[in-house]
């Protein structure tokens, strides 16, 4: 998907729908997302608000997505967890609708004054502090009805899925791309197979993050203090090794998610251990059966935005934003990358799971 630009009276007409005081406000664009498109409201120096286009190709029932968002805010006010506020509309909304030709969603979120978020960490108490907000999420939304909730993108993190859409984008794409992307492509089909037999059963069902990647967690800027989840988004049914999984895959692993020298992607154990940790620091709120999908979680996840990423390349980067030709596929390579030492990590993951989480 290409990149929009907006001009500053554009997104100035855009504040002008929701109720905040009216005044020339100034932008910047946060670039880190491959979906929706965010900017950083500012009144001079001032962070105020996060304005964002939710993309409604990728979310098509807004409505509903809207309705998720504002149910689990609801549980997700306690002491020990900064309370995200939307901004109304003018007319009493949480988003405000374009008109024809654009029909583009608008949300307004305030921004929390001396937050701060980390694409990667080499620190422990980062690491740490993401476990305990994570479990903290979860435990907060146990109280929620899950059937209030709508699958914004049905069988988001199915594997089956995700399958099916690579077999057809295999049978689509140019022989071209078809060999430049051969040793990936060989990758996910092994890896496949080998997943397929790892699937597990009888979880829980939970209200998830479902992207629930460090740099979807906000944290106090100087002490390192987890505050909330963002990106709300994916918020939907699941199971608990989702977001377990996202977490691992960009907390143990020092390098970004499109890094290309593979060198740099590691996997962590002092940083698993931590994050770990954090999660047991809100006592036990797992099952005996998903603390033993968590390993499994961890391995599954890198490998799904992987082949999502390969699939998308293949499709001709229809779905994620890119900054180049080839990003999706630089992508998938270091998540497979991941995914790989991920696997050769199962053992240490599951002797420090038993040692640290106590099952309900
Ligand atoms: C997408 O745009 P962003 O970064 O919030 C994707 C997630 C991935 C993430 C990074 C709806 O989210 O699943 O974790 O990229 N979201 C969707 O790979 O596809
Ligand atoms: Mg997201």
């Amino acid at each position: 998907m290409a990149v929009k630009h907006y001009s500053s009276r554009e997104l100035n007409a855009l504040l002008g729908h929701f109720n905040i005081p009216k005044m020339q406000y100034g932008f910047r664009p946060l670039t880190d997302g491959y979906i929706n498109d965010t900017f950083l409201v500012k009144e001079g120096h001032n962070p105020l608000y996060i304005l964002q286009r939710v993309n409604h190709l990728v979310f098509p029932n807004v409505v509903g997505l809207m309705g998720n968002v504002q149910n689990a805010l609801r549980h997700l006010d306690d002491d020990d967890y900064q309370k995200i506020v939307l901004v109304e509309t003018e007319d009493g909304g949480v988003f405000y609708q374009q008109q024809h030709p654009d029909l583009a969603y608008w949300r307004l979120m305030t921004y929390i004054d001396g937050s701060t978020a980390y694409n990667t960490t080499q620190n422990p108490k980062i690491a740490m502090e993401a476990g305990r907000i994570i479990g903290t999420f979860h435990m907060l939304l146990e109280k929620a009805r899950r059937s209030d909730y709508v699958d914004v993108i049905p069988r988001f993190h199915d594997l089956g899925l995700r399958k099916d859409q690579f077999v057809v984008a295999l049978a689509n794409a140019s022989p071209d791309k078809l060999q430049i992307a051969k040793n990936a492509i060989q990758f996910a089909k092994a890896t496949l197979e080998k997943l397929e037999t790892m699937q597990m059963a009888d979880l829980p069902i939970r209200i998830c993050h479902n992207d629930t990647k460090l740099n979807n967690i906000l944290f106090t800027k100087e002490t390192y203090k987890a505050l909330c989840l963002i990106d709300l988004d994916t918020l939907m049914r699941g199971h608990f090794h989702f977001d377990f999984g996202d977490a691992v895959r960009t907390i143990v692993n020092t390098a970004p998610e499109d890094e290309q020298d593979h060198q740099k992607i590691t996997f962590e154990q002092d940083l698993f251990k931590a994050f770990v940790e954090g999660l047991a620091v809100n006592g036990p709120f797992l099952t005996e059966a998903e603390i033993k999908a968590l390993p499994f979680g961890a391995v599954l996840m890198p490998f799904l935005h992987g082949i999502r990423a390969l699939t998308d390349y293949l499709n001709n980067n229809i779905y994620y934003k890119v900054a180049y030709e080839n990003q999706n596929l630089d992508r998938s390579l270091s998540l497979f990358d991941f995914t790989k030492k991920a696997l050769a990590q199962v053992n240490f993951m599951d002797k420090i799971l038993a040692q640290t989480l106590t099952p309900v």
